[in-house]
């Protein structure tokens, strides 16, 4: 690596350090007791609970032109073919929603319409989430990096920003960008229109979609950062008045969607605390906010695999990050979807690092979005063809509950999958079974089941009420 290169390698990771020294307590957090999972869920309209598990799609949308992810129908049934999946973070781009100030873009908003229509039409629930990586793609004029705010709200001082570094997160320290972002949060005195256009926009698309049965909610800003105010104080800080805003305007508009909330990206990827507060929920009836981190051991951020001595350090930050994602969920009262985790699957032990993580995500009952949907090596499919990825995804699960689910264990060796609830009025249990272990469907040990072939689906309608344990076996 030229010395450059180790310089700015060096330079990122000291902003990390002090990262989680600014984070403080980081330490005492990881020594005390493990906390509990406090199993609450993201619900549907009839108040099941639901078990969200899918992609992100796509990272395409954020270099398109029109802000649009590579995608077509038929990509979309054929996930659902091979994983099962009932769920999607779907990644909007605030600079084609607002491509002026106070304007919004009607027709990138239909054609968002139409791509969630292929989803509500098998099933899927959909997360929309408003992505930016480095602020904006006005950061550079050659337009190398970044994506997200529009130009017009992006604001440098004249501040440089490289044209070429090793890694794309290193552009965080640029200069011009950390200044994009003070301005955005206000940091500077100098933009306080900014964060109100962001909620306004968050207005704008939450009206558009506020009916559309498919859309769950939305996550108001894709990893968060700071620019020169970071960890606690800016959590507590701009970014909870970033938060307020939005879901105020949002709520003027759509009292029901979900809204998901995502920490500081920094440190609280690689497992260290989150200060992110409690938020009021201004709607009549219980809150629908959840939390929405992410997932990115810092021994692979830094080129390490799951194999060999790497594998017990990022054991060692799953386990942090387990525990301290279920206090911040828990101070919030607030469900949890992991929005993103992924690696590249082509690496050595990436499959059992994914394995790894839904295990995770299962026990403590966390939705979950892999990063991505794009064709790749990352991806599900690589130049078109199944990776290791698709087998690893499609487990048996229930995507509904017609209750609160308590535990939810699949035994691979006799194809037993166990869903322990407590059973309420909300409605049937809806089970997904893959081919490979169910080639027949399903039946159930108790209730009234039907088998949805063509949806690989089991509807199972227990007794309403009462502590069950339903077991699914091959049929
Ligand atoms: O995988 C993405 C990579 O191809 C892009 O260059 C980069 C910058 O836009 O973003 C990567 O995706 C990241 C996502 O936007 C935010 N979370 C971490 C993802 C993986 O690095």
């Amino acid at each position: 690596m030229p010395e450059f290169d180790q310089m700015k390698r060096a330079r990122w990771i000291a902003g990390a350090v002090v990262a989680l020294v600014v984070a403080g307590g980081g330490v005492a957090a990881a020594a005390r007791e493990a906390p509990q999972p406090a199993r609450r869920y993201v619900t549907d309209d009839a108040g099941r609970a639901l078990i969200l598990h899918g992609f992100n799609t796509a990272s395409s949308a954020k270099s398109t032109p029109d802000g649009l992810p590579e995608l077509t129908e038929a990509d979309v049934e054929r996930e659902y073919q091979d994983m099962g999946t009932n769920f999607v973070r779907f990644l909007l781009q605030w600079r084609a929603v607002e491509p002026s100030p106070g304007t919004y873009d009607t027709k990138y908003l239909d054609k968002v319409a139409e791509r969630i229509g292929w989803y509500r039409k098998r099933g899927y629930h959909v997360m929309l989430d408003m992505h930016q990586d480095l602020w904006g793609n006005g950061i550079t004029p050659s337009k190398v990096a970044g994506n997200g705010a529009p130009q017009w709200a992006t604001f440098m001082d004249g501040l440089p920003v490289a044209t070429k570094l090793p890694t794309w997160e290193m552009y965080y320290l640029e200069p011009g960008v950390i200044r994009a972002f003070d301005h955005f949060w206000n940091t500077t005195g100098e933009h306080p229109e900014l964060m109100d256009r962001y909620a306004k926009a968050w207005k704008a698309v939450a009206d558009r979609f506020k009916d559309d049965p498919a859309v769950i909610g939305y996550d108001l800003m894709n990893e968060p950062w700071g620019g020169s105010v970071q960890a606690a104080a800016f959590e507590t800080g701009p970014l909870a008045t970033l938060y307020r805003r939005s879901i105020a305007e949002i709520r003027s508009v759509d009292p029901d969607s979900w809204i998901f909330l995502e920490p500081q990206a920094v440190g609280v990827n690689w497992g260290l605390p989150s200060a992110l507060p409690a938020f009021d929920d201004p709607r009549s009836g219980p809150a629908r906010i959840a939390f929405a981190p992410h997932l990115y051991p810092l021994p692979l951020d830094l080129g390490d695999d799951y194999t060999a001595g790497s594998k017990e350090w990022v054991d060692r930050t799953l386990g942090w990050w387990r525990d301290n994602i279920l206090r911040t969920a828990e101070r919030m009262k607030a469900p949890i979807v992991l929005g993103e985790f992924g690696l590249d699957m082509t690496r050595p032990g990436a499959t059992d690092l994914v394995e790894r993580i839904l295990d995770v995500t299962d026990e403590t009952a966390m939705g979950r979005a892999y990063w991505s949907r794009d064709d790749g090596p990352w991806g599900p499919y690589d130049k078109g063809k199944a990776g290791p990825l698709v087998e690893a995804y499609a487990r048996p699960y229930p995507r509904a509950v017609g209750g609160v689910p308590l535990r939810v264990v699949y035994d691979e060796k006799a194809v037993k999958l166990t869903i322990t609830f407590d059973a309420n009025e909300t409605g049937a249990t809806e089970v997904y079974l893959p081919g490979k272990s169910f080639p027949n469907g399903g039946k159930a040990s108790m209730g009234e089941a039907t088998w949805d072939a063509a949806k690989r689906v089991l509807t199972v309608k227990t007794k309403t009420s009462g502590r069950l344990d339903l077991v699914i076996t091959p049929r």
